[in-house]
Protein backbone atom coordinates (compact mmCIF):
# COMPACT_ATOMS: atom_id res chain seq x y z
CA UNK A 1 0.00 0.00 0.00
CA UNK A 2 2.72 2.19 1.16
CA UNK A 3 4.52 1.44 -2.45
CA UNK A 4 1.63 2.30 -4.15
CA UNK A 5 1.13 5.68 -2.74
CA UNK A 6 4.58 6.38 -3.59
CA UNK A 7 4.66 5.40 -6.91
CA UNK A 8 1.13 7.75 -7.08
CA UNK A 9 3.39 10.47 -5.47
CA UNK A 10 6.38 10.25 -7.85
CA UNK A 11 4.06 10.14 -11.14
CA UNK A 12 2.14 12.71 -9.62
CA UNK A 13 5.00 15.00 -8.86
CA UNK A 14 6.97 14.11 -12.22
CA UNK A 15 4.17 15.14 -14.37
CA UNK A 16 4.38 18.74 -12.53
CA UNK A 17 7.86 19.00 -13.40
CA UNK A 18 7.33 18.33 -16.61
CA UNK A 19 4.34 20.69 -16.99
CA UNK A 20 6.32 22.98 -15.39
CA UNK A 21 8.98 22.56 -18.44
CA UNK A 22 6.90 22.83 -20.99
CA UNK A 23 5.10 25.57 -19.37
CA UNK A 24 8.37 27.35 -19.27
CA UNK A 25 9.20 27.17 -23.03
CA UNK A 26 6.14 28.32 -23.92
CA UNK A 27 5.03 31.28 -24.92
CA UNK A 28 3.19 33.11 -22.81
CA UNK A 29 -0.37 33.16 -24.58
CA UNK A 30 -1.19 37.19 -25.62
CA UNK A 31 -4.74 38.40 -24.98
CA UNK A 32 -6.12 38.01 -27.97
CA UNK A 33 -7.13 40.77 -29.96
CA UNK A 34 -10.91 41.90 -30.08
CA UNK A 35 -12.75 41.29 -32.88
CA UNK A 36 -15.75 43.54 -31.93
CA UNK A 37 -16.21 46.43 -33.84
CA UNK A 38 -16.76 49.91 -33.02
CA UNK A 39 -18.02 53.05 -34.85
CA UNK A 40 -14.86 54.30 -34.53
CA UNK A 41 -13.31 50.79 -35.87
CA UNK A 42 -11.74 47.87 -33.69
CA UNK A 43 -8.91 46.73 -31.97
CA UNK A 44 -5.89 46.40 -33.71
CA UNK A 45 -2.73 43.83 -34.29
CA UNK A 46 0.46 46.14 -33.32
CA UNK A 47 2.38 43.93 -35.03
CA UNK A 48 0.27 44.67 -38.13
CA UNK A 49 0.44 48.80 -37.25
CA UNK A 50 1.65 50.48 -40.43
CA UNK A 51 1.73 54.05 -38.65
CA UNK A 52 2.87 54.62 -34.95
CA UNK A 53 1.81 58.26 -33.65
CA UNK A 54 3.26 59.83 -30.55
CA UNK A 55 0.76 61.75 -28.73
CA UNK A 56 1.69 63.93 -25.81
CA UNK A 57 -0.33 64.63 -22.96
CA UNK A 58 0.44 67.21 -20.33
CA UNK A 59 -1.52 68.88 -17.47
CA UNK A 60 -2.43 72.42 -20.01
CA UNK A 61 -5.15 70.11 -20.63
CA UNK A 62 -3.91 69.29 -24.12
CA UNK A 63 -3.11 66.93 -26.28
CA UNK A 64 -0.71 67.16 -29.31
CA UNK A 65 -1.32 66.75 -32.07
CA UNK A 66 -4.86 67.39 -31.32
CA UNK A 67 -5.83 66.42 -34.81
CA UNK A 68 -4.83 63.63 -37.08
CA UNK A 69 -5.92 62.35 -40.80
CA UNK A 70 -5.96 58.63 -41.12
CA UNK A 71 -6.29 56.83 -44.50
CA UNK A 72 -9.24 54.09 -43.54
CA UNK A 73 -8.20 50.51 -42.99
CA UNK A 74 -4.96 51.49 -40.95
CA UNK A 75 -3.84 49.86 -38.10
CA UNK A 76 -1.98 53.03 -36.52
CA UNK A 77 0.06 52.27 -32.78
CA UNK A 78 -0.61 55.01 -30.63
CA UNK A 79 2.30 55.97 -27.84
CA UNK A 80 0.49 57.79 -25.13
CA UNK A 81 3.05 59.91 -23.02
CA UNK A 82 2.14 61.73 -20.19
CA UNK A 83 4.01 64.45 -19.57
CA UNK A 84 2.14 66.08 -16.84
CA UNK A 85 2.25 65.46 -13.20
CA UNK A 86 -1.75 64.03 -12.98
CA UNK A 87 -3.34 60.82 -14.33
CA UNK A 88 -4.02 61.10 -18.18
CA UNK A 89 -5.80 59.26 -20.49
CA UNK A 90 -6.74 58.74 -24.51
CA UNK A 91 -9.63 57.46 -25.63
CA UNK A 92 -11.31 57.40 -28.74
CA UNK A 93 -14.50 57.30 -29.47
CA UNK A 94 -17.37 59.21 -31.30
CA UNK A 95 -18.20 62.46 -29.25
CA UNK A 96 -21.45 61.11 -28.17
CA UNK A 97 -19.87 57.96 -26.49
CA UNK A 98 -17.11 60.34 -25.21
CA UNK A 99 -19.43 63.14 -23.69
CA UNK A 100 -21.53 60.30 -22.10
CA UNK A 101 -18.24 58.73 -20.74
CA UNK A 102 -17.19 61.91 -19.33
CA UNK A 103 -20.46 62.63 -17.64
CA UNK A 104 -20.46 59.14 -15.75
CA UNK A 105 -16.73 59.49 -14.95
CA UNK A 106 -17.81 62.73 -12.93
CA UNK A 107 -20.55 60.78 -10.85
CA UNK A 108 -18.07 57.62 -10.03
CA UNK A 109 -14.42 58.92 -10.30
CA UNK A 110 -12.81 56.24 -8.72
CA UNK A 111 -14.57 54.24 -11.80
CA UNK A 112 -12.27 52.00 -13.26
CA UNK A 113 -12.29 50.20 -17.07
CA UNK A 114 -9.83 48.98 -19.53
CA UNK A 115 -11.30 48.79 -23.41
CA UNK A 116 -8.78 48.41 -26.40
CA UNK A 117 -9.10 51.89 -27.13
CA UNK A 118 -8.25 53.67 -23.99
CA UNK A 119 -4.73 53.91 -22.64
CA UNK A 120 -4.96 54.89 -18.83
CA UNK A 121 -1.17 56.86 -18.19
CA UNK A 122 0.48 57.39 -15.07
CA UNK A 123 2.52 60.84 -14.66
CA UNK A 124 5.84 60.28 -16.04
CA UNK A 125 4.62 56.93 -17.80
CA UNK A 126 4.29 55.88 -21.56
CA UNK A 127 1.39 53.41 -23.01
CA UNK A 128 0.80 52.00 -26.44
CA UNK A 129 -2.41 50.87 -27.81
CA UNK A 130 -3.42 49.07 -31.30
CA UNK A 131 -6.07 50.36 -33.58
CA UNK A 132 -7.35 49.81 -36.27
CA UNK A 133 -9.75 52.65 -38.47
CA UNK A 134 -12.17 50.49 -40.53
CA UNK A 135 -14.65 53.10 -40.90
CA UNK A 136 -14.06 56.44 -42.89
CA UNK A 137 -15.72 59.15 -40.33
CA UNK A 138 -14.93 61.65 -38.11
CA UNK A 139 -14.34 60.96 -34.65
CA UNK A 140 -12.64 62.30 -31.26
CA UNK A 141 -10.48 61.30 -28.52
CA UNK A 142 -10.25 62.48 -25.05
CA UNK A 143 -9.06 62.60 -21.66
CA UNK A 144 -12.34 61.14 -19.48
CA UNK A 145 -10.21 61.96 -16.29
CA UNK A 146 -12.53 64.15 -14.15
CA UNK A 147 -13.11 67.32 -15.78
CA UNK A 148 -10.23 67.05 -18.21
CA UNK A 149 -12.35 66.61 -21.10
CA UNK A 150 -14.47 70.21 -20.07
CA UNK A 151 -11.28 72.00 -19.71
CA UNK A 152 -10.01 71.00 -23.55
CA UNK A 153 -8.46 67.67 -23.72
CA UNK A 154 -9.53 66.49 -26.57
CA UNK A 155 -8.74 65.86 -30.32
CA UNK A 156 -9.90 65.14 -33.53
CA UNK A 157 -9.53 62.21 -35.77
CA UNK A 158 -10.21 62.03 -39.52
CA UNK A 159 -10.55 58.91 -41.26
CA UNK A 160 -10.70 59.04 -45.05
CU1 LIG B 1 -6.25 64.45 -18.53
Amino acid sequence: MIRLLLAATFAFSSSQILAHGDAKHAKKPARSISTEEKAFGREGDPRKASRTITVDMSDKMRFVPDSLTIKQGTTVKFVVKNHGKQMHEMVIGTMKELKEHAELMKKHPTMEHDEPYMAHVAPGKTQTMAWQFTKAGEFHFGCLVPGHFEAGMVGKITVK
